[in-house]
């Protein structure tokens, strides 16, 4: 470990400069700049021994990496989310990196110290200031989801000579954790929101009767503005561009071949847990896919039923929020009975900085999130998804299959169709055991369902979450029935006639 390299004099300056252009004590400029005008500093690896009599210039080097699932900074030793240490009076250079697409940045909020962002396309940004005060602080990752998953680390300051202040500046008031953190300014709804509202008749064909063989998939995990309701977008995660991503269909004995690119602008990771694949974490641990990267995975189709995926990427429920599930249906050897229509529908809770119906752009809030309070329920990734972009269709005598699954990430859904019974209901997507006459049937979130039901009478019937406060947040569909009226079944009026 080397010693620190002291630069008394144009570092200071600068930082006397900072500190008398306002109260921050601290300094942000991109590396390149802020290397300017005086030689390259040793590299000091953290954590550093305390400091030294005299007030030095502290560097620290940290570069974002995964290490066990976990986001973090790393030093140029490979310690992950190091202890920084530095004495009052000294100036801090954090200099910082990243070989990824996502965006990040270092934050000490209690000294008022906040990096510029950078990824991969920035190059390094360096971060520097004056330590003013003693005490144990955290650094963190301001990008939402980040510090939770990972990104944080300790910034120990010990008092300079005869435990001074900070010798260039008498007191300076640092900004609180809740100053420096401001909402997302409200910005207008995006006029070029594209809909991300799957299709509910996007469902595979049948399998069929064949042997197993080698199924290749592959998918794109793509950020955007989607369209959330009129008058409201908001910044999807998205598995191909819809929500629920693609419907995946195998059958038992198959092996799938599965290939999850990370489009090139996207700012974050990305994942894929499959619920129908045993090991790896549902492929969680193997797909952690970087922008403008692919990762592949092979599985085999152990067992029959309809599953979940959804991104595994910390923060796990954010990505969930934000669009990232679909389904994907292993049919047993047999396959499934025949019917006329099968339709696919997934329910999400999603979370908002602003109420819902809010005519804007919509960001999400991770901490409603992680108070479980949505602001919108939707089935299939925005209001009026299945009531006006689509609707299900069907006519008088045919027989309809609802491949209906919860991404949550956090609220079960009580499945019903108003005016209507199921007929079968394949509980938790168990292809294996069947259950009768249901009026309305639980799903847990990361768990699916199929119901099957003959449709008998004409009209409009509606989807719905039983938990009807939900309806007026955004969970309704439309099942358009045409036909002919069979007053046996239904008719206004008494029975005599
Ligand atoms: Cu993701």
């Amino acid at each position: 470990m080397q010693a620190p390299r002291s630069f008394p004099r144009q570092p200071l300056a600068f930082a006397a400069a900072a500190l008398c252009a306002g109260t921050l004590a601290f300094a942000a400029l991109a590396g390149q700049h802020a290397s300017q005008g005086h030689p390259a500093p040793a590299a000091v690896s953290a954590p550093v021994a305390a400091a030294s009599a005299d007030a030095a210039v502290r560097r620290f080097v940290l570069e974002t990496g995964i290490v066990d699932g976990k986001m973090v900074f790393v030093d140029d030793h490979g310690v992950a989310n190091p202890v920084l240490r530095a004495a009052v009076g000294d100036t801090v250079e954090i200099v910082l990196k990243s070989g990824e697409g996502a965006q990040h940045d270092l934050a000490i909020a209690e000294l008022g110290v906040q990096s510029p962002k950078f990824d991969a396309s920035t190059g390094t940004v360096t971060v520097r200031f004056t330590v003013t005060q003693a005490g144990t602080f955290t650094y963190y990752c301001t990008i939402p989801g980040h510090r939770q998953i990972g990104m944080e680390g300790t910034f120990e300051a010990v008092p300079g000579k005869n435990g001074s202040a900070a010798p260039t500046a008498a007191k300076v008031s640092p900004l609180s954790g809740a100053q420096l953190y401001t909402a997302p300014a409200s910005r207008p709804a995006d006029a070029a929101a594209i809909s991300i509202a799957m299709d509910p008749s996007a469902v595979p064909p049948p399998i069929g009767n064949r042997a197993p063989q080698l199924l290749k998939y592959r998918m794109e995990t793509v950020e955007l503005n989607g369209k959330m309701d009129d008058g409201t977008s908001f910044t999807y995660w998205t598995f191909d561009r819809k929500v629920p991503g693609p419907m995946l269909r195998a059958r038992v004995g198959d092996s799938v071949e599965l290939t999850l690119a990370n489009a090139r602008d996207s700012k974050m990771i990305h994942s894929i847990d499959l619920h129908s694949v045993t090991g790896g974490h549902g492929g969680g641990e193997h797909t952690q896919v970087a922008p403008g990267q692919e990762k592949t995975i092979t599985f085999k189709a152990l067992k029959p039923g309809l599953y979940v995926y959804h991104c595994a990427t910390p923060l796990v429920p954010q990505h969930i929020a934000a669009g990232m599930y679909g389904l994907i249906l292993i049919e047993p050897e047999e396959g499934l009975a025949k019917v006329d229509r099968e339709y696919y529908v997934m329910q999400g809770d999603m979370y908002t900085t602003r109420p819902h119906g809010a005519k804007t752009h919509q960001e999400a809030d991770l901490d409603k999130m992680a108070a479980e309070l949505p602001d919108y329920y939707v089935f299939n990734g925005a209001v009026g998804s299945l009531t006006k972009e689509h609707k299900l269709t069907a006519k008088v005598g045919e027989t309809v299959r609802v491949y209906f699954g919860v991404g949550g990430p956090n609220k079960i859904s009580s499945f019903h169709v108003i005016g209507e019974i199921f007929d079968k209901v394949y509980s938790e997507g168990s292809i294996s055991s069947i259950k009768k006459d249901v009026q309305t049937t639980l799903v847990a979130p990361g768990g699916a369902t199929i119901v099957e039901f003959k449709v008998d009478y004409p009209g409009q019937y509606t989807l719905v979450d039983h938990a009807l406060s939900r309806a007026g947040k955004g969970a309704v569909g439309i099942l358009e029935v045409t036909g002919e009226k069979d007053a046996s079944v239904y008719k206004v009026g008494g029975a005599g006639r």
